[in-house]
């Protein structure tokens, strides 16, 4: 098995999990750090660095969740990238702003990898307090391991 720093992925069964299909040597990736709430996402940028550290990685940021379906539609469709992680915190507070940003975000973020064909994971942290928020921060190793899954998939599928 993998040396995993966080032993915590997947969070389900782990029984038909190959570890070669999280080995991410020789695959590039771009991650799309929302800036909104950055405590937080600088935090999961952290972990999807470790799950990333042997693929080339690019790191871009933008202002806020709601930004990053459009990064990682015109990140996609350079197809310099195996795969892309979108990292961002959408914390409720007291407004209806939060539906609407976060609903968008993931609805957006879905759209990018079915049009495009190159997986997208969401690291968005979507949830009622900052406290939440910062004990899920490990959700960015889990978008970035997601992503070296989806592309040795899609690696597979293509060959
Ligand atoms: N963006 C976030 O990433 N998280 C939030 O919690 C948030 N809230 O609560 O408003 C947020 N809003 C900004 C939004 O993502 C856009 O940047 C903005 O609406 C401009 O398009």
């Amino acid at each position: 098995m993998m040396n995993l720093e966080t032993p915590n992925y997947p969070t389900m069964s782990e029984d038909s999990l190959d570890w070669n299909d999280f080995d991410a040597t020789g695959l590039r990736f771009a991650v799309v750090v929302a800036r909104f709430n950055s405590a937080i996402t600088e935090k999961l940028l952290e972990g999807a660095r470790k799950a990333l550290a042997k693929a080339q990685v690019d790191v871009f940021r933008v202002p806020g969740a709601f930004e990053l379906p459009l990064a990682a539609k015109m990140l996609a469709n350079t197809h310099r990238y195996h795969g892309i992680i979108a990292l961002g915190a959408v914390i409720r507070g007291d407004t209806p702003h939060f539906e609407y940003v976060a609903g968008e975000a993931a609805r957006g973020l879905l759209d990018v990898a079915l049009e495009t064909g190159i997986p997208v994971s969401f690291g968005v942290l979507t949830t009622d307090t900052l406290a939440q928020a910062e004990s899920r921060t490990n959700k960015g190793f889990d978008a970035a391991m997601t992503a070296i899954e989806m592309a040795r998939f899609a690696i597979g599928v293509a060959n």
